[in-house]
């Protein structure tokens, strides 16, 4: 058979592309050559619906230990007792875990997706919202911090089933104290997604959801920095309070209702050598290689914003505790949409985002998300912090000029040339 020269010249595209630009989408990271490796090994060719040892397929032996391995090293990672490796996606196991709480018109209670929040977490738009009756928190106007107060508030007027913490665009940490005393009033189910902190969580710089948080789940492909997709984990298993029985009498443990809900709930065969790759990269993650560049990426977060804020960008609550930041272009002048635009002709990426409070339209937006996951995955440290930003600064105050931004992009090239997608 001949070589699919369509295909894979885009790859070879996508490969220049990478490497010569400055990635800064805060949920995009560069995996390992063992983690790519693994995603594209013959894994790929096997069926395996349900779970190691309890399987609807023969030949399962070696993928069984496949993916017993990436439970048992995301349980260490995460000091947590139970995992279920299977999603496809971050969105598939926010579904599974509402498959295995809910039913049809319950209440969650969620982050407002125009405040930072996601779209799993209630949006109108996605399932969440459909199935299911929403309320949502936000920040506060004056600080751009999560407003406790407002969750409270609605959490004991509504008494929602499910209360959903997490986000796609939040700079600052969560007091998951807080939000289990909340749920503790009113009788609810805790859902911290952690898609975005997942290794700065893993790498303890940041609070630790596990001990207040009843359900926990992530992507595996941000700051984790694993193959894309999905992971659903318990730190103390319990029995579900809705009295879910067996045949005996005994009440399911949220485990077990989990498991049925990843499959054969809302997924058929598990992608094997997608797990294999997450076991990779959860064993990278179990590193002090691994802790150290966590630490990078905060360092490299926190200067880029107080560099931006120096030249009079306002960044959403005034700072960052993670790996991003959401900057409010208001005060510029221009749209998210016109900066995200601008910021592709030098090859700079990052996405539009709305801004709380926005006036602007979900596709036009005030302001955009920049994170510093995958830049540090390159070998990015301080002192190319402060170019970075000003090729951003001087490619958003020149986004008229064609030559003008000819001229960053050159600059652009030659910060990013010679350096490996992937550093460890
Ligand atoms: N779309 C992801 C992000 O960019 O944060 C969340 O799913």
């Amino acid at each position: 058979m001949s070589r699919d020269t369509a295909i894979f010249d885009l790859i070879e595209q996508e490969h220049q592309r990478q490497l010569e630009g400055i990635e800064l989408i805060a949920s995009e990271n560069f995996v390992s050559d063992q983690v790519r490796e693994a995603a594209g090994s013959v894994l790929t060719n096997k069926y395996a619906e349900g779970l190691p040892g309890k399987r609807y397929y023969g030949g399962c032996e070696i993928v069984d230990q496949v993916e017993n391995l990436a439970i048992e090293r995301i349980k260490k990672l995460f000091n947590c007792t139970w995992a279920n490796v299977q999603p496809h996606s971050g969105s598939q196991a926010n579904y599974a875990v509402t498959l295995a709480c809910l039913q049809p018109g319950d209440k969650i209670l969620g982050f407002d997706l125009s405040h930072g929040g996601h779209l799993t977490h209630g949006s109108p738009v996605n399932f969440s919202g459909k199935l299911f009756k929403t309320y949502f928190y936000g920040v506060k106007k004056e600080t751009g911090y999560v407003d406790y107060d407002q969750m409270e508030e609605i959490a004991l007027a509504e008494r929602p089933k499910l209360i959903i913490c997490g986000a796609s665009a939040y700079s600052r940490d969560w007091d998951y104290a807080r939000i289990r005393s909340i749920a503790d009033k009113c009788g609810a189910i805790i859902l911290a997604d952690i898609s975005h902190p997942a290794g700065l969580i893993a790498a303890g710089l940041l609070n630790d959801p596990f001990d207040h948080c009843h359900i926990v789940t992530t992507t595996t492909h941000k700051t984790l920095r694993g193959p894309r997709g999905g992971v659903i984990m318990l730190r103390h298993d319990f029995d579900n309070p809705w009295g879910i029985a067996l045949k005996n009498g005994t009440l399911r443990k949220m485990s077990s209702l989990l498991d049925s809900a990843v499959f054969p709930g809302c997924q058929g065969g598990p992608l094997e050598h997608v797990i294999a790759a997450k076991a990779v990269a959860f064993g990278e993650a179990n590193s002090e290689g691994y802790r150290t560049y966590m630490k990078q990426v905060v360092a490299n977060a926190r200067l880029m914003a107080s560099i931006f804020m120096n030249k009079g960008y306002h960044i959403i609550s005034g700072g960052t505790d993670n790996h991003s930041m959401l900057i409010d272009l208001r005060s510029k002048g221009i749209t998210g949409k016109d900066a995200e635009n601008a910021l592709s002709e030098t090859h700079i990426t990052v996405n539009k985002n709305m801004v709380p409070f926005d006036t602007e339209s979900p596709f036009v937006t005030s302001g955009i998300r920049v994170g510093t996951a995958a830049i540090t995955s390159r070998g990015i440290k301080e002192n190319d912090i402060e170019k970075i930003v000003d090729l951003i600064d001087q490619t958003l105050m020149n986004k008229d000029n064609e030559q003008a931004l000819k001229k960053i992009k050159a600059e652009v090239h030659a910060l990013m040339a010679g350096r490996p997608l992937f550093t460890w």
